[in-house]
């Protein structure tokens, strides 16, 4: 199979906790492709699971970023344009809600975890959009993640689902503005997967295993799937899609109704 050749482009991937996150999946897509790579992550304690997986790869930059501080967004692209000519890719695959948000009723929610589900999942695409502009390359790509249940409910997923519906906002908003510039932003949907952000999640397996059982596809998402996809909308291959939410869940999304087969 011939690969896809990005070599030269230089690539940004934001949230990557260890080597099951979906940012590192893309990542790697984006390395095997001959992109140069730099990667944020959230506080000192990832510091080290970063460190080794970029252990080989050359001019690697990591930065410690955490998107509620402005000042830290900013000196990740200071430092970047310093050291860059311009980005081509920026992959944006961050999200949190605390824990309790998660496990009562939506209505329950307070103004606090709503606010806070919110600024860090949806609010930190806009904010480092804006960080990153100047920087952009002509033809560059923004690469987000979302989940079906910003559409339709997914019980449970409270807060996060207004957080995704806000995100993919965003991205219709944002394709507009740095459209202009020849930016495109997409966001990826992809099927339930096997992340650290899930397995914690009451029930999880059970849902794992439904999706396998309805979805056209009969099958789960791998990470290679939504790796692959990742790239194709960083690439020249998706040169006039921008704006959209593009899934990879196995057809789950187009069902109206999930039979149980024998
Ligand atoms: O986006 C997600 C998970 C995001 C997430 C996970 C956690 C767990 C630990 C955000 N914040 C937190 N905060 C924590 O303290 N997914 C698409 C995976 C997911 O999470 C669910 C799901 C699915 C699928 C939660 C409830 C129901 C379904």
């Amino acid at each position: 199979m011939v690969n896809l050749d990005l070599t030269g482009k230089k690539a940004l991937v934001m949230g990557v906790a260890n080597k099951r996150s979906l940012g590192w999946a893309i990542a790697s897509e984006l390395i095997d492709a001959g992109a140069e790579l730099a990667f944020t992550y959230q506080g000192e304690r990832l510091k080290g699971t970063l460190e080794k997986l970029t252990a080989d790869l050359p001019n690697c930059r990591l930065y410690d970023c955490d998107v509620t501080d402005d000042a830290q967004i900013a000196a990740v692209f200071d430092d970047l344009g310093q050291h860059w000519d311009g980005i081509d890719a920026l992959v944006h695959a961050i999200a949190f809600a605390p824990r309790e948000a998660l496990d009562g009723r939506y209505v329950d929610t307070t103004r606090s975890d709503w606010l806070t589900a919110l600024e860090i999942s949806a609010f930190s695409l806009v904010a480092v959009a804006r960080a990153a502009e100047p920087l952009f390359n002509e033809g560059a790509g923004v690469v987000t993640l979302t989940y079906h249940a910003s559409e339709k409910v997914v019980p449970k997923y409270n807060v996060m689902a207004i957080a995704k519906s806000a995100l993919e906002g965003s991205v219709r908003y944002l394709a507009y503005e740095l459209g202009a510039k020849g930016v495109r932003v997409n966001a990826i949907s992809a099927g339930p997967m096997r992340t650290i952000a899930a397995r914690s999640i009451p029930g999880f397996t059970e849902m794992y295993k439904a999706f396998e059982r309805s979805a056209p596809l009969r099958r789960n998402v791998t990470h290679e799937d939504v790796g692959k996809l990742g790239l194709f909308l960083l690439s020249p291959w998706s040169a006039s899609t921008t704006g959209e939410v593009v899934y990879t869940d196995s057809g789950y999304n187009v069902m109206g109704m999930h039979l149980v087969e024998e």
